[in-house]
């Protein structure tokens, strides 16, 4: 996992002592302890072999990722109702047509999976297809996810797993997913704001919840969340939100969120994660890449944490504006853990912006970032471009600190680096997971 090149046996020897290191010491330090810490993705839309074909992977969706999609409808003249009447290879096709041959692919989308390719050692130029085609078409699942965890430096894997989605519950109901890298989250946009178009689901399976959520609906939507906890186990509950949610209001969303999710939470010791500022299908005929962004107000995260003071909450805000009142309202609420870059954030211009601040106003008590992940080998480029980000930042601290007097040692930043990228999520969920593969999480009780 991760190269170096400054190495010289000497330097080695002597960081490794645990004596402070010296200003020039500092960078190659950082950089093998980024590349030696295997990071938990708290958030991904990857799915275990369990899942099946919803577990997307392989060159054809990572060239149809709704990110390449939306770059494609700039630089095509093809329009999206002709672009989807088209097969997904022959998506693939056009999106490597128009975005890799006729132009250069230095968009960090487009980039992606140039770096992909290379971790492959597949030839990145005009014929990179045809090569690579056959080359995932030869490649067992399993072996595959584990040399991407490998490769990625990721040791679990957080999925997004809605509860009523029929693929889904395919799997669930036949004895779920028992893969130790992959856990469960139980996502819950279409109870929560979705509420007027599937609350018949829940009727249908089982429990006595009515349109406008009166009379038994809470009680029932509690007992459809215990359910659901028993059946996937998940790590946390969460939903995405608009950048027009406020909380609390006179909304269904409110009102389940305040009296059946928040004390579901509580009762099964589960944080909320809380993902603000999506703007939904701003352009309907772009489909998924037809999502847009907005600023959204973060009293609605002030209320929640102050009301709701035995509640952990995870949040991540997809607008640039609301990343420093969410470190600000960090401080002042320690049921708020921020975590990643989201989504269109996720640009290492902006990582780096984002991520210098929460360390100026949080130190090492945030999560810096999760992948996103659609398509299993977009962890290698999402997480390769995380480490690199991190590096000049994490080095520009600790010299700052060295000049200041303060002793900097390899073990201090392993031990920030293992927080950072470990540590802070499972202080959150309570849970310890295992840097090596083959086992699940152990509860952390709550002292350690
Ligand atoms: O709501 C979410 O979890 C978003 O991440 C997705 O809906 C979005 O489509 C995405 O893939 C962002 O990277
Ligand atoms: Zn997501």
């Amino acid at each position: 996992m991760g190269t170096t090149s400054l190495k010289s046996s000497e330097q080695t020897g002597a960081i490794r002592a645990g004596k402070p290191l010296a200003g020039d010491q500092i960078e190659l330090t950082v950089e093998e302890v980024l590349s030696s810490t295997p990071f938990v993705d708290i958030h991904t839309h990857l799915f275990s072999p369990a899942f099946g074909k919803i577990g997307l992977w392989g060159i054809d969706e990572l060239l149809t990722y709704h990110y390449l999609e939306a770059e494609f409808f700039r630089s095509s003249d093809t329009t999206p109702e002709k672009y989807w009447a088209l097969s997904k290879r022959e998506k693939a096709d056009a999106i490597w047509q128009a975005l890799f041959v006729e132009n250069s692919p230095i968009s960090e989308a487009t980039r992606g999976i140039i770096s992909v390719l290379q971790s492959f050692d597949l030839p990145t130029n005009g014929s990179a297809l045809k090569h690579a085609r056959a080359f995932f078409a030869a490649q067992p699942l399993e072996p595959h996810i584990q040399r991407v965890l490998q490769v990625a430096g990721v040791s679990d894997v957080v999925m997004t797993n809605d509860p009523i989605d029929p693929e889904e519950q395919v799997a669930w109901n036949n004895g779920g997913q028992k893969h130790s890298q992959f856990h469960a989250v139980l996502r819950l946009d279409r109870i929560l704001w979705g509420w007027q178009r599937h609350w018949q689901e829940l009727l249908r399976q089982g429990y006595a919840v009515d349109e406008r959520a009166s009379g038994k609906s809470v009680a029932e939507v509690r007992r459809f969340l215990a359910d659901w906890v028993e059946r996937m186990r998940p790590v946390y509950m969460a939903v995405s939100l608009t950048d027009e949610f406020q909380f609390p209001d006179e909304s269904i969303a409110s009102k389940i969120l305040g009296e059946a999710v928040l004390p579901s939470c509580r009762e099964s010791g589960l944080p909320m994660s809380l993902m603000i500022g999506v703007r939904r299908q701003v352009n309907p005929a772009l489909r998924l890449a037809g999502d847009a962004m907005g600023r959204a107000d973060l009293r609605a995260v002030e209320h929640l944490c102050r009301s709701f003071p035995d509640n952990r909450f995870l949040v991540s805000m997809l607008s640039r504006e609301n990343q420093h009142e969410l470190c600000v309202y960090a401080r002042k609420f320690s049921n708020l853990m921020p975590f990643g870059c989201w989504w269109f954030m996720n640009n290492p211009s902006i990582v780096e912006e984002i991520t210098r601040e929460r360390i100026e106003l949080l130190g090492t008590s945030f999560i810096p970032q999760h992948s996103d992940a659609r398509v299993l080998e977009q962890l290698i480029y999402k997480w390769k471009n995380t480490r690199v980000t991190l590096r000049p930042i994490l080095t520009n601290s600790y010299r700052l600190l060295r000049q200041d007097g303060g002793a900097v040692t390899r073990q201090v930043i392993e031990r920030d680096v293992n927080r950072l990228f470990r540590g802070n999520f499972e202080q959150w969920t309570g849970l310890r997971f295992s840097p090596k593969a083959a086992s699940r999480p152990s509860r952390l009780s709550r002292q350690s």
